[in-house]
């Protein structure tokens, strides 16, 4: 049995949820076009005859800005401990500062690394390879793999190589579990995806969301909750002209659930400012911001 646990790193935006939605062909983690968006470690489950790959998905690495930056960067920092990294890098945007930050840190702890060019489907042939000849010399990678995680395209060659460089071990999960994220936490992150998606500049990244009731009841599941900003006149945003845009949030939010749970879904959702909360590490345990860690 081969089998170990593979974190997915890289920069803010280079694709690290949708890849591993995409691998283990299920939608655990949200994603956005806006940078910041995953903000917890999220187990993504992948299971074949005589091997299990543990898939980690982590906050993107970059500037920060505030105590929630650092604390995300922390997250995935520690996330480098674990069997493989698969380093993920924008082949369209290019190998930039960030990306030498995260490099240079992989490399002092002489971590195994799996260099994955993600979003191949944006450019030519010409310049993934003019890519890779200039990154193949930058550390002693495991493998080179070029990928589209949104199209789908090369990840059973991702799998391959993965597959080659793994640990013979015990599976450490059962067939049946693909996840660590629970419905409640799940439910938060939809309505937070929706939010991200359907707003713009300083408002997506000063919200994040919250389920305080989750109920089965007669066939039917009823939701509260809250949807936290970081400044009163954010509220005003989210809440929108006579709660057109809360209306929409919840419209959207409530379909994905729905989907999502397999059953009708009655949501709640309720606006509350908490000045600064990015900056109040007290207030992230409330706002399950801690969840799921290591
Ligand atoms: N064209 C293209 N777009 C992609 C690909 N993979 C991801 N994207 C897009 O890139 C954006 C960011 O994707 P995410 O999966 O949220 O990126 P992330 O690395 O998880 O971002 P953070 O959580 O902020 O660190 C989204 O708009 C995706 O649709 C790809 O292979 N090709
Ligand atoms: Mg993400």
């Amino acid at each position: 049995m081969r089998s170990g646990f593979v974190s997915i790193v890289g920069r803010p935006n280079v694709g690290k949820s949708t890849l591993i939605n995409s691998l283990i062909n299920k939608k655990i983690a949200i994603t956005s076009d806006k940078a910041g968006t995953t903000r917890n470690i999220i187990y993504g489950i992948y299971n074949e005859e005589d091997a299990q790959i543990v898939f980690i998905d982590t906050p993107g690495i970059g500037k920060t800005l505030d105590k929630l930056d650092s604390h995300l960067n922390k997250k995935a920092y520690s996330s480098f401990e674990n069997d493989i990294v698969l380093f993920l890098v924008d082949a369209e945007g290019g190998f930039g500062k960030g990306d030498q930050k995260i490099l240079e840190r992989l490399k002092n702890d002489k971590k195994k690394v799996i260099l994955v060019l993600n979003k191949i489907d944006l450019i030519n042939n010409e310049k993934l390879i003019n890519q890779i000849v200039e990154l193949k010399d930058l550390y002693d990678f495991l493998e080179i793999v070029p990928i589209s995680g949104l199209k789908n395209r090369n990840t059973d060659e991702l799998i391959k190589a993965i597959k080659k460089h793994l640990p013979d071990s015990i599976k450490y999960f059962n067939d049946d579990v693909i996840t660590n994220v629970d419905e409640a936490f799940m439910i938060g992150e939809i309505i937070r995806e929706k939010i991200l998606n359907l707003t713009k500049e300083e408002v997506p990244h000063a919200v994040t969301c919250v389920v305080e009731r989750l109920e089965f009841k007669k066939g039917i599941c009823n939701i509260n909750a809250l949807i936290v900003v970081d400044r009163k006149n954010l509220k005003g945003i989210i809440i929108g002209k006579n709660g057109s845009m809360l209306k929409k949030i919840g419209s959207y939010a409530r379909d994905d659930i729905e989907k999502f749970l397999g059953i009708k879904v009655y949501l709640e959702l309720y606006v509350k400012t908490i000045e600064n909360w990015k900056n109040k590490e007290e207030m992230f345990e409330f706002l399950k911001i801690n969840e799921n860690d290591l």
